[in-house]
């Protein structure tokens, strides 16, 4: 039964799309990512969590959708009460403000929010600042969210985040790009998500993570890396979609070479899915769209364009394909947390 006298904190926390990705580990257990990654946050595809205290002797959890998973939950509430010395159980609800089973990962959104809402909870925090003033500042939540799973790292800020690596597990850096976030607003950037299939994945991407080092493309790709990060973060910079799209789809393709090409193999695409990338490719050469694509660890396509263009590309992609399935989402904002 709840308690009414006892307070909800309420985190909201957004997905975000990798436009360079992170693929591979150096350690798993300490989530030392194998390469740098950088992403766009997005708006509307969100996790929204409740902590409750529950003055209990267990954790409980609601989730009121089936794509967070939530075993990967439990333990990283076990992993952050036993890391902080907390020792209260939660009664948690989560829920994606995206359409359940919509094909779009959700642990991102999910592990960040978790791990606002559970440590708001013990600290009896009612905003993000009181957290930092309690010692739990975004940098610190961006690490302990990354022990949950490595992407929710970057969901902690608004605008493009990028999580360098750098030369230990301790002394990885996530903030949001420092240029950008001068700017007076966020480069105005569009992600038409076309959902080609909503099956759970084959193969989880923690699983698939181990299996990147025996790929014979990934030690290529990582020492081509920092070339194409660079590229990546001048385009933005600069508000260059056509280098930015180049090198996004290079990119994706590159990820996917290498699962693919892994042992096991991660074989992510459904049969439409380069149909589709064709298509944005034949759109472009034809000069009606300025579009560009990239994909995350499955098979549906995240069309990347300035906000500008994004009511052509929608109107385009319905006219070629009667009744495809998209959902329209942009750059956005950073977490929030409330308490009621
Ligand atoms: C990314 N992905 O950068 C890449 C691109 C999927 C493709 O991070 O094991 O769920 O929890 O750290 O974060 C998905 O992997 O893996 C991912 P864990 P995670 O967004």
């Amino acid at each position: 039964m709840i308690d009414e006298t006892i307070d909800s904190y309420i985190a909201t926390a957004p997905s975000n799309i990798a436009l360079v990705k992170y693929w591979g580990k150096r350690d798993s257990t300490l989530q030392w990512a194998a390469n740098d990654s950088l992403s766009m946050t997005l708006n509307k595809a969100q996790t929204r969590t409740t902590a409750r205290l529950n003055r209990d002797h267990s954790d409980h959890f609601t989730f009121e959708d089936p794509s967070i998973d939530e075993s990967k939950a439990a333990k990283h509430l076990n992993y952050l009460r036993t890391a902080l010395g907390f020792e209260e159980t939660l009664t948690i609800t989560s829920e994606n403000t995206f359409p359940s089973s919509c094909g779009i990962a959700s642990s991102a959104s999910g592990l960040a929010a978790l791990t606002i809402a559970a440590i708001a909870a013990w600290t009896r925090s009612a905003s993000l600042d009181e957290m930092e003033i309690r010692g739990f500042s975004k940098d610190t939540l961006a690490k302990l969210a990354r022990r949950g799973s490595g992407s929710a790292c970057r969901s902690l800020w608004g605008g493009f985040v990028y999580w360098q690596t750098g030369e230990s597990p301790d002394t990885q850096i996530v903030a949001p790009l420092s240029n950008e976030y001068g700017k007076q607003s966020p480069w105005k950037l569009a992600d038409i998500i076309v959902v080609l299939a909503k099956d759970k994945k084959s193969i989880s991407s923690t699983e698939a993570h181990q299996s990147a080092w025996s790929s014979p493309m990934f030690t290529p790709r990582l020492s081509g890396l920092s070339e194409r990060i660079d590229s990546i973060i001048d385009a933005i910079d600069k508000r260059d979609i056509n280098i930015l799209g180049r090198h996004i789809e290079n990119e994706a393709l590159e990820m996917h070479a290498v699962m693919m090409t892994s042992e096991p193999k991660a074989e992510y695409w459904c049969k439409e899915t380069p149909q589709l990338l064709s298509w944005i490719r034949k759109q472009r050469q034809i000069g009606a769209l300025k579009a560009w694509f990239t994909i995350d660890a499955g098979p549906n396509i995240h069309i990347i364009c300035e906000q500008t263009e994004q009511e052509k590309v929608i109107n385009c992609l319905n006219q070629s394909f009667k009744g495809i399935d998209i959902i329209v989402d942009s750059i956005g904002n950073g977490p929030k947390l409330e308490i009621n």
